[in-house]
């Protein structure tokens, strides 16, 4: 990842009394910890997808805060864990060149699970990062008691003390209830550094449409499937067209995108019985690409077996990872 935008599109800002602040901050945890959901409620959009499957996020995705104050970039990443195949290294990597490169981390911590080892693996990696100021963001709140939660404060408390150092935050957050969302921005902006706004006012990520057109299809796919599916779906989006012969005001833009899984017997419940599976699942996709995109789009969606590609390089490299 190239960490900060060409400063030739940095757009200049007016002298002010309290300097202008910019920069990126992370969030990492464990997968399913709300990393994804809260970028989407700090951006007041949807920049990345979310799932209650773990390990739906596969890529570093940029979300962009534009406040008077600062400007937040934030940047989601996969959740990291225990790799079982290439894709999981590959994920983690992309995890550890993250937090290594930006102003802010943000350690996500479920309010509703235990604090386990997990959490702790990842904790002393952040121990070690000793110039970059780490909040502990202490997520779905709306989940659990006052009583359950005010453990949770005092278990990630106590065991940054245990490895030798201290959260410059400790925040409690709900994403779905809008709990506090503000409040994080307001403690993240000040430990950015002094800069000019790093991206042009009104982007809210740098997502290219082809990639998030591809999420949007599979996080339609990834809604009840169980098991090992969610982690054999990938997508890509093979062209996007506009329709020719179509009059000005009624344009179509012709969407192909393959749904790749990784084996023969999988095809058939990625499908569903007659197509319908599938087809629902372009109905429901298509519905947030043209929100996107603003035009309405024809969807062709196909499903392709790439064999094992979670743990062919090969294979990987072709689906963009
Ligand atoms: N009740 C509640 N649920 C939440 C909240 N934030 C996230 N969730 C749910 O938790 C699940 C996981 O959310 P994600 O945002 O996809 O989690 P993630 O950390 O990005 O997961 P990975 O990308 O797999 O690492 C989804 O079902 C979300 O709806 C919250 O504030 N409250
Ligand atoms: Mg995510």
């Amino acid at each position: 990842m190239s960490a900060r935008p060409n400063h030739e599109s940095a757009v200049p800002q007016a002298e002010t009394t309290s300097p202008h602040r910019a920069g990126f901050a992370c969030f990492v945890g464990r997968p399913n910890a709300g990393k994804s959901t809260l970028t989407n409620a700090l951006v007041g959009q949807k920049v990345a997808i979310t799932s209650n499957r773990p390990q739906t996020t596969r890529h570093t995705v940029r979300g962009i805060v534009h406040r008077d104050d600062a400007q937040l970039i934030l940047v989601d990443t996969p959740g990291l864990h225990k790799p079982r195949t290439l894709l999981g290294e590959r994920l983690n990597d992309v995890v550890r060149t993250t937090w290594a490169e930006v102003d802010v981390i943000g350690f996500c911590l479920p309010a509703d699970q235990k604090l386990g080892p997990g959490d702790k693996y990842i904790v002393k990696e952040l121990a070690g990062i000793r110039k970059t100021p780490k909040i502990a963001i202490i997520t779905k709140t709306d989940l659990v008691d006052s009583k359950t939660l005010a453990e949770q404060l005092i278990a990630v408390s106590a065991l940054a003390e245990e490895l030798g150092f201290e959260w410059a935050e400790i925040v409690p957050v709900s994403a779905v209830g809008d709990q506090q969302v503000g409040l994080l921005a307001d403690l993240i902006a000040p430990l950015l550094p002094e800069s000019p706004p790093l991206y042009p006012e009104g982007d809210l990520t740098d997502e290219p449409e082809m990639v998030m057109v591809a999420e949007l299809i599979r996080e339609a796919a990834l809604e009840g499937v169980r098991d090992e599916l969610p982690h054999s779906i990938a997508v890509v989006v093979e062209e996007m067209l506009p329709r020719e012969d179509r009059p000005a005001d009624k344009p179509l833009l012709d969407i192909h995108a393959n749904v790749y899984i990784e084996r023969p017997s999988q095809k058939g419940i990625i499908i569903g019985p007659k197509g319908k599976r599938l087809k629902d699942v372009g109905t429901k996709s298509r519905k947030h690409i043209e929100a996107l995109l603003g035009t309405p789009v024809y969807l062709d969606l196909h499903v392709k077996v790439a064999k094992d590609w979670q743990r062919d390089p090969k294979q990987l490299r072709k689906l963009g990872f």
